[in-house]
């Protein structure tokens, strides 16, 4: 797919006041400074669509950029449990799940992991939520450049055999790098061929 345009819509933290037509979206979730915002960057070609920082957690809001004229990127804010007061339950924020279980026009979503880490407990829940709300998702790993190829391989098989404790087949997955443009041709290539589909029915 080739990027024609890419166009800051509208940020805010109201479901509601999310555009209201029937665009296709796909939405970029992750912990801070997974590398979204430079992910979001490196797929639009745009050096700051998406404002990348080294201090996290500052995002709170659903930002909506309309990409090619006929679908959405969707940024949304770096998730992290949200406080329940006298209760050890952990919840994800309110309006993160809201816009998931909510909004229709949602296609897929991509959840963000850096490819040097260990499953974290808070991104294993996230796609196990998604999965209990039936929210189609891939996951995409993010700065493979810092990892030389063997040990994206292994690394890899480790998180599968994590994911598949819990999952009957590993979530479609995606390795990537914004410094280093790796997997741009392949995530604009998956995004571009859903929406082919969807224009067929
Ligand atoms: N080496 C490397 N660093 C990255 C990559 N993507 C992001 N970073 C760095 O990771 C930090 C967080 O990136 P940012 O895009 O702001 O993360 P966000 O908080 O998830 O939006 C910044 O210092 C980036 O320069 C990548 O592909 N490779
Ligand atoms: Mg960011």
């Amino acid at each position: 797919m080739h990027i024609k345009s890419a166009e800051f819509i509208v940020s805010n933290q109201d479901v509601a006041k999310c555009p209201n037509n029937n665009i296709p979206e796909y939405a970029f979730i992750g912990r801070s400074n997974v590398g979204k915002s430079s992910l979001i960057n490196m797929l639009t070609e745009r050096k700051s669509l998406a404002k990348t920082s080294g201090r996290p957690g500052k995002t709170q809001l659903i930002n909506h950029f309309l990409i090619n004229k006929n679908w959405y990127l969707v940024d949304l804010p770096g998730y992290g449990y949200a406080r329940v007061s006298k209760s050890t339950k952990k919840v994800f924020q309110k309006f993160i799940t809201t816009y998931f279980e909510k909004r229709k026009q949602l296609v897929s979503a991509f959840v963000l992991v850096d490819i040097r880490h260990d499953p974290q407990p808070i991104d294993l829940e996230f796609m196990q939520w998604l999965g209990e709300h039936m929210i189609p998702f891939s996951i995409i790993f993010t700065k493979a450049d810092k990892l030389k190829p063997k040990a994206i391989e292994n690394h890899i098989e480790s998180y599968k055999n994590i994911l598949l404790e819990t999952w009957e087949e590993m979530p479609n997955y995606f390795i990537t790098s914004a410094s280093k443009k790796i997997g741009r041709d392949e995530l604009l290539a998956y995004i571009d061929s859903i929406n082919n589909n969807l224009n067929k029915h």
